[in-house]
């Protein structure tokens, strides 16, 4: 999965795919790259970022997301407003990717049949999320929050076949709270659904290597190869080629101790 901000502020890109242009030539370039999804975000959820008005992130993200599913991208909408994932579908997203894990009001409602949905945990919100962290046992408490999520999910008729889980590496986690995650991911799995990862770039990165945001491209993929042995079966990356390479060889020892 591709990340496309369509933002000024997001960590890592903000401010470079702002413009409908280069926002459409940045997706297409992820998708040469080797991306199944690009996901389309018109809100930066980093840690301390300022909450944007439907309306603007309805006027940032649409026409993106309607030009991208035109050219027959498969289009995922990185949003909490049940009006802009409402919107999304309409334009051609054929995926909603909620930090929130559809939580807010009438978001369950705003999704329709025919999209997967990516319910991803968070402690707190964006703004606050990192002040004081608190888990007693963080991995039990993710599959705790996930499992009650998608029971409101198939509650509202939303088919586990359709639905995706996020552990949410970075929402509301110290940096030991991210590696036990990490550590514990297998036991995710145990729910049954695919299990996506973002930790591109992230913060815990900084942390571990001291790098700057623009400098923690192997730091990323050494985590992205963790969490393909731990059991993540999609991986939300700003470098999408050097991803892709981390797929193909971590799929290519796996077939081959299928074989041993
Ligand atoms: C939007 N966004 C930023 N980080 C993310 C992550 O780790 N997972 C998902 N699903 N979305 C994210």
């Amino acid at each position: 999965m591709g990340v496309l901000n369509v933002t000024p502020d997001s960590f890592s890109d903000g401010g470079r795919y702002i413009d409908f242009g280069s926002a459409v030539a940045r997706g297409v370039a992820m998708l040469a790259a080797g991306a199944a999804v690009i996901d389309v975000g018109g809100e930066s959820t980093r840690p301390g970022a300022d909450p944007v008005a439907g309306s603007e992130e309805l006027r940032r993200v649409v026409p993106v997301i309607r030009e991208l599913a035109a050219q027959g991208a498969l289009v995922s909408i990185d949003s909490s407003k049940p009006e802009v994932i409402a919107a999304a579908i309409a334009a051609g997203a054929k995926m909603v990717n909620d930090v929130y894990a559809l939580r807010m009001p009438g978001a369950l409602e705003a999704v329709s049949s025919e999209v997967a949905v990516c319910l991803m945990h968070m402690q707190g919100e964006p703004r606050s999320m990192q002040k004081s962290p608190h888990y007693e046992d963080v991995v039990a408490e993710v599959g705790e929050f996930l499992a009650a999520r998608l029971a409101a999910c198939e509650a509202i008729g939303i088919t586990r076949d359709r639905l995706l889980i996020d552990p949410g590496f970075g929402f509301g986690k110290t940096l030991q709270h991210n590696l036990e995650l990490l550590r514990g991911l297998r036991q995710l799995t145990l729910q049954g659904l695919p299990i996506l990862v973002g930790l591109s770039r992230k913060s815990m990165l900084g942390t571990l290597t001291g790098r700057a945001v623009d400098a923690r491209l192997a730091g990323s993929l050494a985590l992205a190869y963790a969490a393909l042995e731990g059991g993540a079966r999609m991986i939300r990356t700003h470098d999408v080629a050097e991803t892709c390479d981390v797929v193909k060889v971590w799929s290519a020892l796996r077939q081959c101790e299928g074989m041993a």
